[in-house]
């Protein structure tokens, strides 16, 4: 009793934003209706970015106040068209769609409609017929707004949705930039400006993610679902806790049913547990023959009046597992996970950040492939469409905010703690529910050593340790061990280390000694399980050279088995995992003299070709998955994989 009685209370500190964000999902009582495809837009070019402001473009349709273009959704608008200042646009951009709503939703005034954009990037601000509805700040994440009260004004008028999008990063932002306007006209045509930033891939803009219309009963509705699972011997428990919102009082019942829709455990009322007899866990891929096995949670909320009964049905998928950190371990279902997987951008030619079907499906069939259990999402929040894949595949999941290139002393100031804390919140709130997610990353290689960073990273870890208990926090550090002054506080130490490429250029000999330097500094000082969370080199496809030498297939792979000789002796001890940077090579500023055409560390090509390293992490990670999780029969495994063994 006291055990679930603890869980709930776990269930309960999550919920501190005044709304839920459930993903959309069709059900009895939903419908959903995709806005994909193709939006009008217009980049704002003029020299104050405010035109379509000072004009209201957003009052009528947007061809009236100028010319546009087609723009997909969604898409990063950057590398869609021939124009070079597109590319490198820094300000507004205005998309616009009129929509067809079912009339139904609109004479019906017991539906709630609500317009949903899964993220934007990076300031957005959301007009329905002329009428603001919201606005957004913070590019990764979804946001919406109910809009029937709207479309109702005029119910046989169409309904326009403008969205305008602002890229520009500030030193408030996440992540954070500054704008510096380059004034000597001897020099810079007027009005001349750049978007600086400290991180190193492009910053892509636009709508990034679907956008979609969803209804719900308006009268009550499921607002939010936060689950804890838990097991112990046979029996998993299934602690919930459902916000409902509305004015009706409205009976809720929950059912949790397994794979092939049997009720395997029922319930009522908003908060409490479901005790599951024979559970089925939830576990990683290649850990078990039987990996990312989800049940399903169907939360019925029914009321009646004298004249009829009303419902609201949400299914939420829900994996039962626990996770766990020691001074050397990590453990999910308290067994040792050690992660061998990648690091990943949102990233391809033509779509940038924008969210694509295809190329999703293919890079889990790559990572599937390769062997990998695991990804850090590097260096923002994913598509929860990616997570959606991770569940159901069992691939693990390190959660990263878009902190990344906390660099400038003033963005450890207060308005950029408040806006992470902020962001953090929308994170969690988000992705809570899934089981694939073991550890949230607050922040990316911030500059840990200035002195603000220890009261920022205490708190920003405090604040998300709060919002959920059930998970390992970390930030991902290169810093030195000795001067990093957020580490006493992560549960996770992760380190990102370049030896013998950003240091030591060159020299491969220099790996074994400094990467083991480097595993036993932070090991003595803090006794926390650590992580290589980033090592590589970058690599040009087909670029040959023995003895290896920079740039070509072979010095990577040196590199990788440098590193991996290192990791055989320390994953003995404390180190549990290796991420290699990274996937895929990906698209970076021009700034930057160090890079051809983007980042090249990937071992893969942006095209999802693979380069030589790729077959070496490949026998790596099935060497090591057989290893760990027992697998020799694996049903699973497809032909091509199973030649290896
Ligand atoms: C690391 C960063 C990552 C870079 C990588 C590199 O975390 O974003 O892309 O270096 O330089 O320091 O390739």
């Amino acid at each position: 009793m006291l055990r679930v009685l603890c869980l709930l209370a776990v269930v309960d500190s999550v919920l501190l934003l005044d709304s839920g964000m459930l993903f959309p999902r069709e059900s009895a009582s939903r419908e959903v209706k995709e806005l994909n495809g193709l939006w009008a837009f217009r980049a704002d070019i003029s020299p104050s970015r405010n035109q379509g402001f000072e004009e209201a473009w957003y009052k009528s349709r947007l061809i009236e106040s100028g010319p546009v273009i087609d723009m997909p959704v969604p898409a990063s608008y950057n590398d869609i068209t021939q124009d070079p200042s597109l590319r490198t646009f820094t300000g507004w951009v205005w998309y616009e769609r009129e929509v067809v709503v079912p009339t139904r939703w609109i004479t019906d005034e017991e539906i709630r409609v609500v317009l949903r954009v899964g993220s934007a990037h990076y300031y957005s601000v959301v007009w329905v017929n002329g009428v603001k509805v919201t606005e957004h700040n913070g590019g990764h994440l979804p946001f919406e707004a109910e809009i029937g009260s709207v479309i109702r004004k005029d119910p046989t008028a169409k309904c326009r949705i403008t969205i305008a999008v602002n890229n520009t990063l500030t030193l408030e932002t996440l992540p954070p930039g500054t704008i510096q306007y380059m004034n000597d006209p001897t020099r810079y045509p007027k009005g001349f400006f750049v978007q600086n930033i400290f991180f190193d891939f492009f910053n892509y803009a636009g709508i990034h993610r679907s956008v979609l219309l969803y209804t719900t009963p308006k009268a009550f509705y499921v607002d939010d679902i936060t689950v804890v699972t838990d097991f112990s011997d046979n029996a998993g428990l299934v602690n919930y806790k459902v916000s409902v919102k509305g004015s009706a009082a409205a009976t809720l019942k929950l059912t949790l049913m397994d794979k092939e829709g049997h009720c395997v455990a029922s319930s009522s009322g908003s908060v409490g547990a479901l005790k599951v007899a024979d559970v089925k866990l939830w576990w990683p891929y290649l850990m078990h023959e039987n990996p990312g096995y989800l049940y399903s949670l169907e939360v019925h909320l029914t009321a009646a009046n004298d004249k009829s009964t009303s419902e609201d049905v949400y299914l939420l998928p829900v994996g039962i597992r626990t996770v766990k950190v020691s001074s050397t371990q990590f453990l999910i279902n308290n067994k040792p996970f050690y992660f061998h997987g990648v690091n990943k951008h949102e990233d391809s030619d033509i779509r940038g950040k924008g969210f694509d079907w295809p190329l999703i499906v293919k890079d889990f069939n790559l990572m599937k492939w390769m062997g990998a259990n695991s990804f850090r999402t590097s260096h923002y929040p994913y598509a929860e469409e990616i997570l959606q894949m991770c569940d159901q595949h069992g691939i693990v999941v390190i959660d990263e905010c878009p902190g990344v290139g906390i660099k400038d002393i003033r963005s450890f100031g207060n308005a950029s703690l408040t806006h992470h804390l902020v962001v953090m919140d929308e994170l969690v709130r988000r992705d809570k529910n899934h089981p694939s997610v073991v550890m949230w990353s607050v922040a990316n290689e911030p500059a840990s050593e200035m002195p603000p960073a220890q009261f920022y990273f205490k708190t920003l870890i405090k604040h998300t340790k709060d919002l959920d208990p059930t998970r390992p926090v970390t930030y991902i550090t290169n810093s030195n061990y000795a001067r990093d002054l957020g580490a006493p506080y992560v549960d996770v130490v992760c380190v990102n280390s370049y030896f013998s490429w950003y240091h030591d250029p060159g020299y491969l000999e220099v790996i074994p000694i400094q990467l083991n330097t480097q595993f036993e500094d932070w090991y003595a000082k803090y006794q926390k399980p650590i992580i290589q969370s980033e090592y590589g080199a970058d690599t040009l496809p087909g670029l040959h050279n023995d003895p290896p030498l920079m740039f070509t297939e072979e010095y990577q792979q040196a590199v990788l088995q440098h590193y991996h000789n290192v990791f055989d002796q320390k994953r003995k001890h404390y180190v549990i995992g290796e991420l290699i940077w990274n996937f895929a090579d990906f698209m970076t500023v021009q700034g930057s003299i160090t890079r051809v055409v983007g980042n090249k560390k990937g071992v893969f090509t942006r095209q999802r070709q693979p380069k030589a390293a790729a077959f070496i992490l490949k026998e790596r990670y099935w060497r090591l998955a057989n290893e760990t999780g027992k697998l020799p029969y694996w049903t699973n495994i497809p032909i091509y994989a199973m030649k290896l063994h």
